[in-house]
């Protein structure tokens, strides 16, 4: 066994297995790959291989016995990379790209997530490094003299760089146009494996910085037809009928439509939102088919989607990668049409998700973040501040502004890991023993109670009954890896397909002189909003490049694209390339008129890549009377430190300069936690 080890390269192969099935098992057990058949499998098994022989072979070129210290160094680096994309995906069932890597100021936030998403057992994800140091350390000695003839490394090289073309074309043969076409992450990591992955999605990254450079006018041309084409003409009887009227957006965090409506334990889980559902004389509208379209920006992709009509990025969270490109959203284009004072309020810190950046991109006049909420020990949980200390002190802020106001009041006690306090628990937990499922209806609970409160508020201060009042969910918030438990409150078994049907967020529009309509059953997503609501306004959305089509519209358009190239209509859904019959949750094959709406899907995301990617809105101006943004008059975070609970005895600290902007005077810094 000694004689084994004496020589380098027995412990290099020791490294590469050893790094090669820990990747498999972790493949097998961490990720949901849904391996389809033998090639598959045979892949997911096979593709660390070639990583590991070419990567770690590299150390193999330092001599004597720093070669074994290198491929140490390689090794702990890869398995770093691999560890942070099981705890990444735990919570994300997905993988890390470089952009998410650059959102570091969310990390901070993320802290309670994190430790609920790792687990004592992870260690023996270490054990192969641990095993490789105590080789090294025996068999140092050996090595300092040993001599490793240059044609061995490079013979290693060639090993590795021939596995890898054969894992690539057995890859292209299963799945044509792999790196080319996809926009699914998954795929990548089943055919390619991790590391992989990772070189392709810098490869990726490099590619689309170099987008921007290269974009010219001419690019926006092919962009705005698109949109053009697809404009669906307003419905002429609400056309402007809520114009001027304060508009109140309501942001539901992580809240899936399968709670609206759903008991527990013989309870409603949400009564209040139900009773907005149920009840024809709240006079809202409630879309129970309507879909997120998010990625990994989540919340933010939600944000973006929603103000601008554009889609999220495939990677990353455009609100950080394209926080300076230029924008024509909603909340400046209600500025300049119909001077609405335009607010986003949200119990987080300015900087989470770079919203201090893009935030004056999208012309938003005030952002009353964390700084402007008293986020004393009792009034905070997970990511930020309690909903129902959020609503009630944004009361006497939003009071505070100019009308006509957009206003957008972003929740967040509803966020995993879905923590509450044994004082804010009004309903017993569910029992699945998935701990997160089980806390999902509590906090959901929770914001529903909050919900209930602020809208008494509203009615008390007179902005209820004259507003436009919209609600919606921004994403899931039980990922596919709560299958097991999630079967249990569905009493269905997870499928893809389910799994898809899952991703239903409810959408509630109540506006000032329009009946509600009860449930509509209607297909549509988060880009369809910004259209309707502008109609809603009376204006023109069609000088807009948007993507979605106003839900009033007699033209709008049912199909709703998913960031990943899959897509869902009225009568099937698409998940990974695969047709499925709504009606039987049966696998179907595509008609030529389904796989022509899907191209039309793949094009219209690699539109909507191209105009952020080129930072496109640059060269377009939408109609004689738009002024580009300037992002330099905004300014946010309130600086004064004195929050709103003792805001009342302070002078207001706003101010109009000539263009009618309102400005923030910013007087010194008293509280040193809200200097940047
Ligand atoms: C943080 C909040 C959560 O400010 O918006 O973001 P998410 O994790 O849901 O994207
Ligand atoms: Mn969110």
């Amino acid at each position: 066994m000694k004689n084994i080890f004496r020589s380098k390269m027995s412990f290099f192969f020791v490294a590469v297995i050893l790094l090669w099935l820990k990747s498999y098992l972790i493949y097998v057990n961490e990720f949901n790959l849904d391996v389809q058949n033998d090639t598959q499998a045979f892949l997911l098994f096979f593709n660390s291989l070639s990583s590991a022989l070419i990567f770690l072979g590299i150390g193999l070129f330092a001599k004597g016995k720093r070669a074994g210290i290198w491929v140490i160094i390689i090794d702990s680096l890869m398995s770093i990379l691999l560890y942070a994309n099981v705890v990444y995906y735990r919570f994300n069932n997905d993988y890390i790209t470089l952009p998410t890597m650059t959102q570091t100021d969310n990390f901070g936030s993320l802290g309670g997530s994190i430790a609920s998403l790792t687990q004592w057992t992870d260690i023996f994800y270490a054990l192969d490094i641990i095993v490789l140091i105590a080789l090294y350390i025996w068999f140092k000695k050996d090595w300092s003299t040993e001599r490793i003839s240059r044609r061995k490394p490079i013979l290693v090289f060639i090993i590795g760089l021939i596995a890898f073309s054969l894992n690539l074309s057995l890859a292209e043969a299963d799945r044509p146009e792999l790196l080319k076409r996809t926009f699914d992450r998954n795929y990548i990591v089943k055919y390619l494996g991790i590391y992989n992955f990772a070189i392709y999605d810098a490869i990726q990254n490099v590619k689309s910085s170099s987008q921007r450079v290269l974009a010219d006018s001419d690019d926006i041309t092919e962009v705005e037809n698109y949109t053009k084409n697809k404009f669906a003409e307003p419905n002429p009887e609400l056309f402007g009928i809520a114009e001027g009227k304060n508009i109140i957006k309501i942001h539901l965090e992580s809240f899936q439509s399968f709670l609206i409506n759903y008991e527990l334990h013989g309870e409603e889980v949400t009564p209040f939102l139900n009773s907005l559902v149920n009840d024809p004389n709240q006079d809202f509208t409630y879309y129970d088919n309507f879909f997120h379209q998010t990625e990994q920006g989540k919340t933010a992709d939600a944000e973006l989607i929603m103000d601008n009509s554009l889609y999220g990025l495939p990677q990353g969270s455009a609100f950080v990668t394209r926080g300076t490109n230029t924008y024509q959203a909603l909340p400046a284009i209600l500025h300049q049409h119909q001077n609405y004072h335009t607010a986003v309020f949200h119990g987080d810190y300015k900087s989470f998700w770079n919203r201090d950046e893009i935030y004056k991109q999208f012309g938003v006049d005030t952002y009353f973040d964390a700084s402007y909420y008293d986020m004393s020990e009792e009034n905070v949980i997970n990511y930020g501040l309690k909903d129902k200390p959020f609503f009630e002190e944004s009361m006497p802020l939003l009071e505070s502004l100019d009308q006509p106001f957009y206003a957008h009041l972003m929740t967040l006690t509803h966020h995993h890991p879905y923590l509450v306090g044994e004082e804010d628990a009004t309903i017993a937990p569910a029992e699945t023993g998935d701990k997160s499922v089980d806390t999902y209806f509590q906090t959901a609970r929770y914001l529903d109670e909050a919900l209930e409160q602020f809208f008494n508020d509203l009615k008390e201060a007179g902005l209820y009954e004259d507003s436009v009042i919209l609600l919606y969910g921004d994403h899931y918030g039980i990922s596919e890896n709560h299958n097991r438990a999630m079967k249990e409150i569905i009493g269905e078994e997870i499928t893809p397909f389910m799994n898809a049907q899952l991703q239903r967020v409810p959408l509630l529009i109540k506006v000032p002189g329009m009946e509600g309509k009860g449930t509509v059953h209607e297909y549509s997503g988060q880009m369809d909003v910004m259209p309707t609501l502008l109609h809603l306004l009376g204006i023109n959305a069609q000088d807009y490049i948007q993507f979605g089509t106003d839900l009033f519209s007699e033209g709008h358009k049912e199909f709703v694209p998913f960031r990943r190239g899959d897509y869902v209509t009225p009568e099937y859904t698409v998940v990974s390339g695969i047709y499925y019959d709504n009606a039987t949750g049966e696998e179907i094959e595509p008609t030529e008129e389904m796989l022509k709406l899907k191209d039309e899907v793949l094009h219209e995301l690699e539109l909507s890549d191209k105009l952020l990617n080129g930072d496109l809105l640059r060269f377009y101006s939408p109609n004689d009377d738009w002024t580009p943004v300037d992002p330099s008059i905004y300014r946010y975070g309130n600086e004064s430190g004195v929050v709103p609970s003792k805001q009342e005895e302070e002078e207001s600290v706003t101010e109009e300069n000539e263009d009618g902007e309102v400005e923030e005077e910013q007087p010194e810094a008293t509280n040193p936690e809200i200097q940047e």
